[in-house]
């Protein structure tokens, strides 16, 4: 079968999933060379096999809310990979997901995963809860009606969920003490835990403390640092933050936030007590960035629109998927920016990746880029499994040095030369490179 057959095939088999079909298009891309000239892989029939999940679960999610009215949300969980470990990945609350949508982060968790050398596979889920004006009561019943059905699919040597979009501290506590009343065990079920109770120091920041070690690697490689420099960050959630904190931490500014509102920008930087002010923000379940500018007056807010307009050095997305379009990707290049690395999953269309890549500015995909959050679960499990938490100073210099490797991998295998490195080829083959092997070694299963 030639490559565009085969993505016939599986658009044929996946209708009404497209951004599925946008994550399984770009690592085809990427990896079909190393595919073709491997005939122990197509003998093995990986490719076909790497698209199809290991099992899906669906379920119902019913609840009730603090008028007494029965409500019922959709929750899932796929549980796409299990060549390299136990099934690992987040689940999402946000109004938006739906099947597709955590086909394409279960996929992408895969080769993100094998990216960190730690042994996990890939796996993802969620609801199409929208925490938005529920109180804390709901969102805890929701919770425990959500864990009620999960529990019986998961465990700390299956399926290991953490977070991810409208899921934090808050949410993995209510989950977690669910499924503790209801199996009468304590092991690391899930991560992003309290850190009273096996939840491992840096995890809420290491996602978006990753994205930066990364570009710094990135600006490193390119003869170039931080300091500085401006930077336009997307959204105001958990991956935000963290990015935010580390990027002013090297000297870099932050100039620009965003929510579904619009977006802030603010001369004087996001640093110090506005970061503090972001929390407060995201924590009071509001969702709008808007109040920002009244708080600190430098700042302006620029309703409906996305700061990608903004000269700056750097963008760093942080929200969400294809929330940067070929516009975005132009009006940045146009004015000077010279380095795109993702945070959040996915953020850039395809017709943006190609912008970035035609112009050859430095471009890291999502899947290495914000692996960072992941590696911390891992070393979260580690923790949980030893039965002894870590100090945060080795906690983070295990972030950091992981980090610094899935850079290298990216190098050695996306070097296209002296000048250009093209980071997602890199990314996907040395994803995809570990996967196959495990799957080829472990049999037709
Ligand atoms: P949060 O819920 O903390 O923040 C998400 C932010 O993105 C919010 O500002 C949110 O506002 C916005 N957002 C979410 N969905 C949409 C949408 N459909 N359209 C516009 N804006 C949206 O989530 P995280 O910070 O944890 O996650 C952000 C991104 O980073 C996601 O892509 C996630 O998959 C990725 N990621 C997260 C990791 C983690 O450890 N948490 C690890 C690696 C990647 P609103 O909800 O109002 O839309
Ligand atoms: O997209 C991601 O990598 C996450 N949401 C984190 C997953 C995890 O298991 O920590």
């Amino acid at each position: 079968m030639n490559k565009q057959a085969f993505l016939e095939k599986v658009a044929a088999r996946n209708p009404g999933q497209p951004e599925f079909l946008q994550a399984v298009k770009e690592v085809v891309e990427c990896i079909w060379d190393v595919y073709e000239n491997n005939p122990i892989f197509q003998d093995a029939n990986i490719l076909e096999r790497l698209v199809e999940p290991e099992r899906v679960i669906m379920f119902r999610v019913p609840w009730v809310s603090d008028s007494g009215e029965v409500n019922v949300n959709r929750g899932y969980r796929v549980e796409f990979n299990s060549a390299i470990g136990p099934y690992k990945g987040g689940l999402r609350f946000h109004p938006s997901v739906n099947l597709s949508i955590l086909k394409f982060l279960g996929f992408e968790q895969i080769f993100k995963n094998a990216l960190t050398t730690l042994p996990m596979g890939g796996g993802k889920g969620g609801s199409d809860f929208n925490f938005r004006g529920r109180s804390d009561g709901e969102i805890m019943r929701f919770c425990q009606s959500f864990m009620t059905e999960l529990q019986r699919h998961i465990g700390h040597r299956t399926d290991i969920p953490a977070g991810d979009i409208g899921v934090g501290a808050r949410e993995i506590g209510y989950l977690f003490g669910q499924y503790k009343r209801i199996r009468n065990e304590f092991t690391g079920v899930l991560t992003g835990k309290g850190l009273h109770w096996g939840g491992s120091l840096v995890r809420p920041e290491a996602t978006g403390f990753g994205v930066v070690y990364f570009a710094e690697e990135m600006l490193k490689a390119a003869g170039d640092n931080l300091e500085g420099k401006k930077v336009a960050i997307s959204g105001f959630g958990n991956v935000a933050w963290g990015a935010a904190t580390k990027v002013s931490e090297l000297g870099g500014k932050v100039v620009t936030l965003s929510g579904p509102d619009g977006y802030i920008y603010d001369p004087d930087g996001v640093q110090g007590d506005k970061i503090e002010y972001m929390l407060m923000l995201r924590a009071s379940n509001n969702d709008i960035v808007a109040p920002y500018a009244k708080e600190f007056p430098n700042a302006s807010f620029h309703p409906g629109k996305r700061p990608w307009e903004q000269p700056v050095d750097l963008a760093l997305p942080c929200a969400t998927q294809n929330e940067l379009d070929k516009k975005d990707a132009e009006a940045l290049i146009k004015n000077g920016c010279k380095c795109v690395v993702e945070g959040a999953n996915m953020p850039s269309t395809c017709d943006a990746v190609e912008v970035f890549q035609k112009a050859k500015i430095l471009y890291a995909p999502g899947k290495a880029a914000n692996a960072g959050g992941v590696t911390t679960s891992g070393l979260e499990m580690s923790q949980n499994y030893q039965g002894i938490p870590w100090q945060r100073e080795k906690v983070d210099a295990e972030l950091h040095k992981i980090m610094v490797r899935i850079h290298d991998q990216c190098l050695e295998y996306g070097r296209i030369d002296e000048n250009y490195t093209n980071y997602v080829i890199g990314a996907n083959v040395s994803g995809f490179l570990k996967v196959a092997r495990a799957m080829v070694e472990q049999g037709v299963v």
